[in-house]
């Protein structure tokens, strides 16, 4: 009943109409966020040499991307970097659990999107705790012969507790939040079976190389995103 009334409401406000100043404005707030958010994780940064930033990775990968690829975020700073900093051209463009906040799903999603719109490349960004939840799930992806390339944000962290335990208690005070430095392609290679080769990196069937210091002219090397890419990841 209450169901069908709405249903008559919005029938009779019409198709909705778009604000042209207010989309114009959000665009607006949404550039100056993006500037802000890249200017200061290249304060945090410096001039190269550094660990790259999040906030950066997750720009510089999507800037790589053709517009039609096909995005799947998991994890904590990570993901939250990416869904402030990257465009959305359309459905499926970018896709995120979301309020849930579920870790753990970014492989399996990454295979959905990929068997929905096999035309599509599909990039999983994950956080490296995420990515170690559901990891064997590339073991999935290759036995079903699904090509998806993944990054991983590697910040040896349950990052986004991490800071939270930080800023509440003090950075000695992190209980049970710290990862290994771990090289997780090498759990892709072992689905693949073949050896880990850092060379093989845009040529064959395993992407692995961990990024840890941005280039000379400050960009991260091109992610191997192109269709038909076998499946890859990519430790950053
Ligand atoms: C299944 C599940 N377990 C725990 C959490 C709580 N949680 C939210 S963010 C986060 C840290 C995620 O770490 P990581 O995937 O490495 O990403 P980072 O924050 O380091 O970028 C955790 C543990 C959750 N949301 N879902």
């Amino acid at each position: 009943m209450v169901l069908g009334q709405l249903g008559l409401a919005l029938a009779e406000l019409g198709s909705p109409k778009a604000d042209p100043a207010w989309a114009a404005t959000l665009k607006e707030m949404r550039e100056s966020f993006k500037l802000m958010l890249g200017a200061g994780a290249r304060a945090v940064v410096g001039d190269g040499g550094g660990p790259i930033h999040p906030a950066l990775l997750v720009q510089e990968v999507r800037a790589r991307l053709p517009r039609e690829a096909a995005i799947v975020l998991d994890g904590g700073d990570i993901a939250g970097f990416a869904m402030t900093t990257m465009d959305a051209y359309g459905p499926g463009s970018c896709t995120w659990v979301g309020g849930f906040g579920h870790l753990g799903v970014g492989i399996p999603y990454g295979i959905a999107a990929k068997l929905a719109q096999p035309e599509r490349p599909v990039v999983v960004i994950t956080g490296d705790g995420s990515f170690g939840l559901g990891a064997m799930e590339f073991d999935t992806a290759v036995r079903h012969g699904v090509p998806i390339v993944c990054v991983i944000g590697n910040d040896t962290a349950w990052g986004q507790v991490r800071h939270g335990q930080e800023a509440a208690f003090g950075p000695d005070r992190t209980p049970g939040t710290g990862l290994g430095w771990r090289s997780y392609e090498k759990v892709v290679a072992a689905c693949i079976n073949v050896p880990t080769d850092p060379s093989a990196v845009f040529r064959g069937m395993t992407a692995m190389c961990p990024i840890t210091s941005l280039p000379a002219d400050g960009r991260p090397p091109r992610a191997p995103a192109r269709p038909g890419t076998p499946c890859a990841c990519r430790d950053g």
